[in-house]
Formats: structure tokens, C-alpha cells, sequence
């Protein structure tokens, strides 16, 4: 706690530090709530997180980008609480570093607000989507090219695959045996993973500022009403695909269990959850994606759930050394997940695309 309190009092927070503890369920970031009171005994609440510089080789550059595109968006909205607010540190800064190098940041706390680890229903769902398609248009004046590629390739599926391949040659935990049906599993779709890179290169998939890490649990809904209020977690905002953040978000809110579901009969592709995401991403996109990036909404969702899938793989091979993990298996647990939803995805593959031909205008 004493540390804490070093680093908070470098930000312009109101009120004295009353709470400072754990928060939320992100794999890569340490997050903190904090609580204050201040002399008018009226209580204030932040997001602090040391920003995971394993992960983000070049914190300054996310902060640069959160703060751009944060400023951008601050012009588009009415209600305040539709995005993220840094505090600043008494330096004007957005961060903080500490002696160590680890930078800091703190966000206003999203007021009135709450972040589903798993939707609970179609509604929840719908809503998550609306969100996440309306930032991708709200960005769609955004000038992409300021913007830092925070990290580099990030969905860049064949690449993924290449890094999986290494991870698995070199055997860093010596534990590629107790993956065998799994590591077989992503070899065998290996012609799939070019499919986006592809179409993007044949002008079907244009490159557009897309969030990257559309997970339930990045989207605040409001309280009250339950509707989409503000899209978070902004550290990987960089040039990308519209049905990559459409397919990252059905991975895994489609999922009819947790990401680390031990028992897989438990865990299906939910179709209703799909139809409902279909529905409210392109309500949230204002009708604007044309008909060939609709049609690769499927393709979205199986990459980003193929491509997860083989990087808790990899990392569950290298050792863990990338995702927080509770258990010595628990890599390996996300990835099996990931892998039955691709198996039920591919059994209902033309379900799937007649869902989003609706959609279609021509
Ligand atoms: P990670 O990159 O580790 O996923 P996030 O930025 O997503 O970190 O934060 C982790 C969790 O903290 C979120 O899922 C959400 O519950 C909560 N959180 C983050 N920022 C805010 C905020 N400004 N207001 C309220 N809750 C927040
Ligand atoms: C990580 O940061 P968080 O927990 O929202 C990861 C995503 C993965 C996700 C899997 C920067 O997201 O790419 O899809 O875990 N973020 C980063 O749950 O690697
Ligand atoms: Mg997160």
C-alpha cells in the first residue's frame, strides 16, 4: 500500500486515499480501484494500473495514442462518461514513471457504471456490440496514421502462426507433449489464417482504427438502463480490421461459458449470442461497412478465436510468460476452449454467413 500511495500522489486526485485494492479481471495490466474522500466527506473513485511493459514494449507511445484518441472522441460526445478520462499527475504528465520503470496511470472511475465479465444474455450482448460499433465509427475521421502501432502485428494471424511454430520448435517448458491434440488442431487450418491479409490485399478489407480487444469485460454498460455507455481498455487502439473487433468480441461472449471453462461440455458457440452481436455492431457502425466487409464478419469470428487459441498455446508452451495465469494449466485450459469454439463454428459455418447476408444491401 505504502507504494501505492507513492504513486498516487503524483496524479491530481481529489480527496484522501480511503481504499486502494485489486480490481477487475484483465490478463495483462495490474489494476487498482481507488477510493478517496475528500473534505466534504463526498467519495471519489479511479482506475489505477501499472501499465504491463513485458506486453508494451514502448508505454509512452500507448499513452500518446490513449490520449489522442481519447481527445478526439471527448469532441463527439454528449454525456462525458462515454470515455475515458486520464488524470493527470501534478507534471502534467499522463503517467507516471516509477524508479523502477514501471509507468502508472490513473483513469477517472467510469461512474454509474458496469463491466460484464460474460454477458448474461442476448440483451447484455446486443449492447456490448452497439458500443464497440459505434466507437469504430466515431474513430472513422480519426487520422489513423498518428496513431503508434502499439504492438506490432498484433492480429496478424499468419505471423501468430509463425511465433506458435518457434514457441513449439524451441519447447521453452518442455510441455509441447501434453498439448499433441491441440498443436495438431492449429496446423491442420493453417491454409485459413492468410484469409483477411488476403482480402484486405484485394480490396475487400480496408484498414481502419479499430480497438483490437473487444472482450465483454472492455465495454462499460450503464448501470441503470444496461445500455452501451463507454468502450475501455484502449492500450491496443492501432490500425486494423472491423471484423477482427467483431470476431475478438464473439469469441467470447458467444461462448456459452468462461474463457477458462474446465469442463468443455460446457462450452458451446452460441448462434442467438452471434445473431444478437450481428445485429447490434452494425446498428453501432451506422450501417456503413459495406457488403464484402459484412460478409467477412464469420471469417472475423473464427480468426480472432483460432488466433487466441494458439496463442494461449504458445504461451503455455514458452512457460507462461505472457498471459497471467492462476494455475500451471491455465493456458492450456483457454486454448481448449478456444479450439471447441472454432470446431462449432465450422459445423455451423453456413448458418453463420446466412445470418450476415441479411444484413447485406446489395
Ligand atoms: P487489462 O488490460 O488488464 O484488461 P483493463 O483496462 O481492461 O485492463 O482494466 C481491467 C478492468 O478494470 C476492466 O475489465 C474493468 O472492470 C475495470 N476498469 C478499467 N478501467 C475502468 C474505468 N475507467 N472505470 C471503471 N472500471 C474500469
Ligand atoms: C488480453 O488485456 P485483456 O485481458 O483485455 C489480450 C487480448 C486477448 C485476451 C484474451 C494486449 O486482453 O489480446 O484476446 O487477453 N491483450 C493483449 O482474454 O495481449
Ligand atoms: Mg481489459
Amino acid at each position: 500500500m505504502n507504494q501505492m500511495m507513492d504513486v498516487i500522489k503524483k496524479f491530481k486526485i481529489k480527496g484522501e486515499v480511503k481504499v486502494c485494492e485489486p480490481y477487475g479481471n484483465g490478463h495483462i495490466n495490474s489494476t487498482f480501484l481507488v477510493i478517496t474522500a475528500d473534505d466534504e466527506a463526498r467519495v471519489h473513485k479511479y482506475i489505477l494500473q501499472s501499465v504491463n511493459n513485458n506486453v508494451f514494449k514502448e508505454p509512452k507511445k500507448v499513452m500518446e495514442n490513449i490520449e489522442s484518441v481519447t481527445d478526439f472522441l471527448r469532441t463527439k460526445v454528449d454525456d462525458l462518461r462515454e470515455i475515458l478520462t486520464l488524470v493527470r499527475t501534478y507534471d502534467g504528465s499522463t503517467y507516471y514513471e516509477d524508479e523502477n520503470g514501471a509507468f502508472w496511470r490513473i483513469y477517472d472511475f467510469v461512474v454509474g457504471s458496469i463491466c460484464l465479465d460474460r454477458p448474461e444474455d442476448t440483451e447484455d450482448f446486443y449492447q456490448c456490440a452497439v458500443a464497440f460499433g459505434k466507437f469504430q465509427k466515431m474513430l472513422a475521421d480519426f487520422p489513423a496514421d498518428t496513431l503508434h502501432e502499439t504492438i506490432v502485428d498484433f492480429h496478424n494471424t499468419p505471423k501468430r502462426y509463425n511465433d506458435f511454430l518457434k514457441a513449439l520448435e524451441e519447447n521453452k517448458s518442455g510441455r509441447a507433449n501434453d498439448a499433441l491434440e491441440e498443436i495438431e488442431f492449429v496446423k491442420a487450418r493453417k491454409d485459413f489464417y492468410s484469409v483477411l491479409i488476403d482480402s484486405n490485399k484485394a480490396g475487400e478489407l480496408p484498414l481502419r482504427v479499430s480497438h483490437n480487444d473487444t472482450k465483454s469485460n472492455n465495454v462499460m454498460l450503464d448501470a441503470k438502463t444496461r445500455t452501451a455507455l463507454c468502450v475501455i481498455d484502449l492500450d491496443t487502439i492501432m490500425p486494423g480490421f472491423s471484423v477482427t473487433d467483431f470476431g475478438d468480441a464473439i469469441r467470447f461472449g458467444a461462448n456459452t461459458a468462461a474463457e477458462d471453462e474446465q469442463d468443455l461440455s460446457k462450452v458451446n458457440f452460441s448462434l442467438d449470442m452471434f445473431k444478437a452481436y450481428v445485429k447490434g455492431f452494425l446498428k453501432g457502425c451506422g450501417g456503413e461497412l459495406p457488403d464484402s466487409e459484412i460478409m467477412l464478419l464469420p471469417e472475423g469470428a473464427k480468426m480472432m478465436t483460432i488466433e487466441c487459441g494458439m496463442r494461449f498455446l504458445a504461451d503455455f508452451i514458452e512457460g507462461d510468460v505472457y498471459f497471467k495465469t492462476k494455475y500451471p494449466e491455465h493456458n492450456l485450459v483457454r486454448c481448449r476452449t478456444q479450439l471447441k469454439l472454432v470446431e462449432e463454428m465450422e459445423k455451423c459455418w453456413d448458418e453463420m454467413k446466412a445470418i450476415v447476408k441479411k444484413y447485406c444491401k446489395g
